[in-house]
């Protein structure tokens, strides 16, 4: 499963997670030990695709100050002058190919100081003079929080690039004085500090290092769309239903009782625009049978295109809900969705999976199953002799370190579902008329709460780079074929 996440072309990425779908593909006939078997495998065959695999780290890596020019360096043009002397010196361009090369730290070694000594000191600068120091140094791309740090005895000018960073007085015998942010906007990647140290008699020293944050430095950041996927009842013909379900062997009384009570449930419509700003305000009405909000990542990668770090690029985090049954009996109740975590502890856990592939790229992985609320479920099979299936979604995302993205919702083909990238309502799928089929999926067992059968897979959508039109859109459930390339590796490229 491996080759599946190898850097390929657009059709074939994450293939390996469209071929673990591919076992649920199973048809209306096979009894529910087959559809469990084809669940394990489904899961057994994501996991595995996903082997080699390992945990995201959600903190951004600290990155230790990286020395660009060291304290004691060699390579310093110098030039000893009377005060202010030699104007412009600090221009980038200036011309000190006739000055001495040398080493700091440069001073005395008269032991008036800590650091007046012949271990610190290597290149001679005389009191009541003002000593003029060059130095190129090079950065990496993407270096930042440039900082310079040193001791004067007693003043300096510090440039950098022509642009002065700081003016330090120090004093006498005070170490550190030099300590200088240079905005990121000085640098560029060959630079030249320029200092004029003045001594103000007696002792003389100076001496500094250049520092640089290197955590931008050949990173990249691609930062994730934000998906929403909301599941609901719509209205429909309760006449129709009730065809649909004698036509399909239900008493002509369990259908009308049937048909009335989900007639009965039916919810508004959602929102055409639904994200963070109004998730709370919608999932507070309690209209939906099934609500996930997966939020935009922020995932940093090395030059080399691996990922260091996956962070929340939204003030929202991930959010999921069950859903509810509207139960319209007295006014309206709503009872909370059965969750299916019993039966698999691998749904509904409230947190997605975040995985780093080795290729280079992220996979954000979630899964939901909801049902009938408990009561509502042991009225449907008292009338029917049917218990209720699961509805369910699953959603696989992969955001590259190269930039790609693509997210695929693979859902059953009731109730309606909805889905929104960044906001915006970009699918719309409506549930079938084909109500008696979707009830027979639960089965003639009422089995205990958390348990029971998932619904036929249906719908796979899958959304490239946040486009609003699917790269790749299926109905596998109406006339119960496999989606195509099932079991081969084709299909979309996720
Ligand atoms: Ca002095």
């Amino acid at each position: 499963m491996r080759g599946g996440h190898e850097r390929m072309p657009g059709r074939t990425w994450m293939k390996a997670a469209h071929r673990g779908y591919a076992p649920l593909a199973f048809t209306v006939r096979r009894g529910l030990g087959m559809r469990r078997l084809a669940l394990w495998v489904l899961i057994a065959a994501l996991l595995g695709g996903l082997m080699g695999a390992v945990p995201v780290s959600t903190a951004l890596a600290e990155n230790a100050p990286v020395v660009a020019l060291g304290f004691g360096s060699n390579g310093w043009t110098y030039q000893q002058v009377a005060y202010d002397g030699e104007p412009g010196f600090q221009d980038p361009a200036f011309d000190d190919s006739a000055w001495a090369v040398g080493q700091a730290g440069f001073g005395t070694t008269d032991g008036v100081c800590p650091w007046n000594n012949a271990d610190q000191v290597h290149t001679a600068w005389s009191p009541g003079t003002d000593m003029l120091l060059r130095h190129s140094f090079t950065l990496p791309a993407g270096a930042s929080a440039v900082h310079i740090s040193g001791t004067v005895d007693n003043n300096a000018d510090v440039y950098v690039n022509g642009t002065l960073v700081q003016h330090a007085e120090s004093g006498f015998c005070t170490a550190d004085g030099i300590n200088a942010d240079v905005p990121d906007g000085n640098i560029g990647q060959d630079n030249v500090v320029a200092i004029r140290g003045r001594d103000l008699g007696s002792a003389t020293f100076i001496d500094v290092q250049i520092t640089y944050d290197a955590g931008g430095g050949g990173t990249t950041t691609v930062i994730s769309h934000s998906y929403v996927s909301v599941e609901y009842i719509e209205s429909f013909s309760t006449t129709r239903c009730v065809i649909d379900l004698v036509t399909h062997g239900f008493r002509p009384s369990a259908a009308n009782k049937l048909c009335l009570a989900l007639r009965g449930s039916v919810n508004s419509t959602p929102p055409s625009y639904l994200d963070s700003s109004n998730l709370a305000g919608f999932a507070a009405t309690k209209e939906y049978r099934g609500l996930m909000r997966v939020p935009s990542y922020e995932v940093t990668c090395s030059s080399a295109g691996q990922v260091l770090s996956v962070s929340l690029h939204d003030d929202s985090p991930f959010y999921a809900s069950l859903g509810y049954t509207k139960v319209p009996i007295a006014g309206v109740t709503y009872q909370p969705g059965e969750s299916f975590n019993p039966q698999d502890p691998t749904f509904d856990t409230g947190t997605p999976t975040i995985l780093r592939d080795p290729d280079g790229a992220v996979i954000i992985s979630y899964r939901w199953a909801s049902r009938l609320a408990t009561f509502e479920r042991r009225v449907q099979y008292d009338i029917s002799g049917y218990d209720a299936p699961f509805i369910w979604l699953t959603f696989d995302e992969k955001i590259g370190c190269d930039g790609r993205q693509a997210a695929r919702f693979h859902f059953t083909d009731f109730p309606s579902t909805d889905l929104y990238i960044n906001g915006l309502r970009v699918s719309h799928d409506k549930q079938t008329n084909n109500i008696a089929k979707f009830i027979k999926q639960g089965g003639t067992t009422l089995h205990p709460p958390g348990y029971g059968n998932l619904a036929f897979p249906c719908h796979i959508k899958q959304f490239d780079n946040g486009n609003p039109t699917p790269v790749y859109s299926y109905t596998a459930c109406q006339d119960n074929q496999l989606p195509p390339g099932a079991g081969t590796g084709g299909g979309g490229n996720l």
